[in-house]
Order: structure tokens, then C-alpha cells, then sequence
């Protein structure tokens, strides 16, 4: 495969370090958006990680025509919390899906998990982190890949890298928070490495 760019729509800049780390082994490179910040921004209403990362695809690759476009849709499923904060994890701690986002929120959100998640024992904090990953062009999603990571949460933040519910986020294959990992682990254990692999997959078959 020859080194190319491949466009992402987020405003999260903890995502794009995470795709390009897991592309950079590929050769390719993974960039925003040309002036993403100044596009309108899409209303995340789905129910499901799918729904909104489809509507996300298709609504930014309308901003750059004949392009590919991916966008995720991710979170944190929280079995004892009957699989929360699920689609709203970026928005946990504001209880309301289209509540402002700011950069306070990731600890906001990890205070409200470790709140509910108080009297929980440790063997019954199993958890699991979603992406799903969908590709667009030109307002109409081609495929979508799902990647999921197993682990537990803790009752305590560790790690200062990574972002979002990363710090509480225990995977035990490693014994390490995701917080705790480097960029190559983080791309090579996650769920979002895991969905971009796959859609890599597919990329490399539908261009040669
Ligand atoms: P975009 O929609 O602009 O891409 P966002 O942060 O709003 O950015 P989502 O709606 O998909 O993205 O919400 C994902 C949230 O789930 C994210 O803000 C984190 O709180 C959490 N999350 C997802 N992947 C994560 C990861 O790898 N590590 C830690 N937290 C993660």
C-alpha cells in the first residue's frame, strides 16, 4: 500500500492521537478534517454507537467531497451500571446527551462512574470499551468496523496518559490502566486499534 493521508472527522483530539498511532505502523497518516472546528456540528441523537458514527461519516464527508471520511463512535460500557454511560460517555457528568462539552468533563465524567460505582466489588466492575468506526464518502457510509477491549473499572485513577474514562479503565491482559499505556500499546490493546485494523482491511482490498 502507498503512504496516504485518511481523513477523520472528531473534535476530540484524544482520538486522533489514538488512530494516528495506530496507523503510523501502516504508513499512513491520519489527519483532521481541513478547518474541522468551523463545520456545524452534528447532533449525536442515536441510540447506538453505530447510528451516530454513521451520521457523523456522512454529515463531515459532505464538507470534502470524494473523500473517504471516518468517525467513530465510541464509550464505556459499564455492566453493574446496565451498560453506562453506553453512547452518552462523553457527556456523562452533564446527565443530558447534548449538554456543552468542555475540557473539565473526562474528570467530571470518571468522578460520576466512580460515584456510582461505589459499593460495587471489584469482581463485579467488569467493563468493556466500543468503538465503531464508520467510513463515508460523499454523504453515504461504505462499511462500518467495531472494536471492543475488556477490563475492569477502579476505584481510583491511574496513569496520566490517554483521555476520557482511560485512568479508571483496568485491562488485565497487561495488568496496566489504559491511562498507563504507551501510544503503541494503546493502538495495538484498544478497541479503537482493533476497528481501525479492520477497517485497514477493507481499505487495503477495496484500493489494492
Ligand atoms: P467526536 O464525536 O467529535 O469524535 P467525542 O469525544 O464527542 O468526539 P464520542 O461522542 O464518540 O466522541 O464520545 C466518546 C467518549 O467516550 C469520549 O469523550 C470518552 O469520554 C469516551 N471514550 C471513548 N473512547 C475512549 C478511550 O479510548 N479512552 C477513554 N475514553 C474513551
Amino acid at each position: 500500500m502507498t503512504a496516504r493521508t485518511v481523513l477523520l472527522a472528531t473534535s476530540n483530539a484524544g482520538k486522533l492521537r489514538d488512530f494516528a498511532g495506530a496507523a503510523a505502523p501502516f504508513g499512513i497518516t491520519v489527519a483532521n478534517i481541513p478547518h474541522f472546528s468551523s463545520l456545524p456540528e452534528v447532533v449525536e441523537d442515536g441510540t447506538t454507537f453505530e447510528e451516530n458514527a454513521r451520521k457523523k461519516a456522512e454529515s463531515y464527508s459532505l464538507a470534502v467531497l470524494g473523500e473517504l471520511v471516518l468517525a467513530d463512535d465510541s464509550g464505556l460500557e459499564v455492566d453493574a451500571l446496565g451498560g453506562a454511560p453506553g453512547v452518552h460517555s462523553a457527556r456523562y457528568a452533564a446527565g443530558e446527551p447534548h449538554a456543552a462539552k468542555s475540557n473539565t468533563d473526562d474528570e467530571a465524567n470518571n468522578a460520576r462512574v466512580l460515584r456510582e460505582l461505589k459499593d460495587v466489588p471489584a469482581e463485579k466492575r467488569t467493563a468493556r470499551f466500543i468503538c465503531v468506526l464508520a467510513v463515508a464518502r460523499d454523504g453515504q457510509t461504505l462499511r462500518t468496523f467495531r472494536g471492543a477491549a475488556e477490563g475492569m473499572i477502579l476505584d481510583a485513577p491511574r496513569g496520566k496518559n490517554g483521555f476520557g474514562y482511560d485512568p479508571l479503565f483496568f485491562f488485565p491482559q497487561i495488568g496496566k490502566t489504559f491511562a498507563e499505556l504507551t501510544a503503541e500499546e494503546k493502538a495495538q490493546y484498544s478497541h479503537r486499534g482493533a476497528a481501525f485494523r479492520a477497517f485497514l482491511e477493507w481499505y487495503r482490498n477495496a484500493n489494492g
